[in-house]
């Protein structure tokens, strides 16, 4: 540390007002006097002591500030929390589910944030609790991006009846898939009506989002005259509606052929629910018009399949594979990390590449190991 003054020692011995980076000095285990510190390690202390009954009933009394940290608990990786974490849930478990769950999904700067910021409010103003959660599984580099929708969403971050959160970073994709769930039905607990997640990022993140939620919501824009080519067919094959966004302006006879155009290509597609025909409408999250169709859209869907049971058989459905996917994410993870078993299984893997193995016999010897090591006692 160049001074007192917390400085950075790259910064030049001249350097004047325009150098405004400063260090943080770092925390004091014993002996300091800095008030901020003690508070927050005082707050630490205190939030540690809380107990699983502490949370479920803050939360369940519409406490934002026991949620907020009820959901930081499910996203730590520590095993303590981890302990903690699921008493929370078993405790609000029979206060949830509901809420209907939209995820909504796009190509970057289709206008997702706007469009969320736009139907959340909306929704605010007719009485709803709107929580807002962004998942992220398929990268830990995104981080930030919450940041720029905390701007993108303005007047929803004002709403007293809504909750905007980021997603959880790091960690293995269903580790962070089980966070998302989870601060979901925190969220639920907590009395929030409608839950709005965003995809953010690409990849894997539209399948794992559409296996948490009971309306998918595509937004696409229309663009370089190739509208239907630049959103992949997978993912409109997954869309409950799709949303022609920005349909204001000079752009507004543009959307409205794409709705058209989508609504061509529906036809031919099989829908991802059952007895529910995807359709194409526009909107502009900016003016407003059409926002309000969308959730008309959303409240049919619930109506009828509710109706048909197809909402509730979705709703288990999920939920009994989100159980298979931990654990089969956990024995791939015990497998992956037992260095025995990797050594073993490089050395058969190189007897296939070089053609002394047959595939079949060096599954069954991998297998064999698995078997072995892991599971014999
Ligand atoms: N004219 C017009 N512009 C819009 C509309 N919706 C969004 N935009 C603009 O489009 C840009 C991208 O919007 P975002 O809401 O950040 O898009 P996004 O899909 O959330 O983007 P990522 O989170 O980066 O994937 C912003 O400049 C918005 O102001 C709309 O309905 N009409
Ligand atoms: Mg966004």
């Amino acid at each position: 540390m160049a001074n007192n003054n917390y400085r950075p020692e790259w910064q030049p011995d001249n350097a004047g007002s325009e150098f405004a980076c400063t260090v943080m000095p770092g925390v004091m285990l014993d002996g300091g006097n800095d008030d901020v510190l003690k508070h927050d390690l005082a707050e630490a202390e205190g939030f540690k002591k809380l107990t699983a009954k502490d949370y479920a009933e803050g939360l369940m009394n519409g406490d934002r500030v026991k949620l907020s940290r009820a959901i930081t608990i499910i996203e730590s990786n520590a095993s303590k929390h981890f302990e903690l974490g699921q008493e929370i849930i078993q405790d609000i478990l029979p206060y949830t589910g509901k809420a209907i769950r939209v995820g909504i999904t796009g190509v970057p700067g289709a206008g997702k944030s706007t469009f969320i910021e736009a139907l959340g409010t909306y929704l605010c103003t007719k009485g709803s609790k709107v929580a807002v959660l962004a998942v992220d599984p398929s990268s830990t580099l995104s981080k930030g991006s919450i940041l720029g929708d905390k701007t993108r969403m303005e007047n929803l971050s004002r709403e007293k009846n809504a909750f905007i959160r980021s997603s959880p970073s790091g960690g293995s994709l269903g580790g962070v898939t089980r966070k998302s769930r989870e601060t979901m039905l925190l969220c639920e607990a907590a009395g929030y009506d409608v839950i709005l997640v965003e995809t953010v990022g690409v990849g894997q993140s539209e399948t794992s989002v559409r296996s948490m939620v009971d309306f998918f919501l595509v937004v696409v824009i229309t663009g370089a005259g190739d509208d239907l080519q630049g959103i992949k067919k997978g993912i409109i094959e997954l869309a409950d509606t799709i949303v022609v966004n920005k349909s204001d302006g000079d752009n507004r006879l543009k959307a409205m052929a794409a709705m058209t155009d989508y609504n061509q290509v529906l036809h031919y597609l099989r829908p991802p629910t059952e007895g529910w025909k995807t359709k194409a409408l526009v909107c502009s999250s900016v003016t407003g018009e059409g926002i309000e169709s969308v959730w008309e859209t959303v409240i049919d869907f619930k109506g009828s399949t509710g109706k048909s049971g197809v909402y509730v058989k979705r709703r288990q459905e999920q939920t009994l594979e989100w159980v298979r996917s931990m654990v089969d994410e956990y024995l791939r993870n015990r497998i992956a990390r037992n260095n025995i078993l990797s050594e073993r299984r490089r050395i058969i893997e190189a007897c296939v590449t070089n053609g002394k193995t047959t595939p079949t016999m060096a599954a069954k010897e991998i297998i064999g190991d698995i078997e072995k090591i892991l599971f014999s006692s």
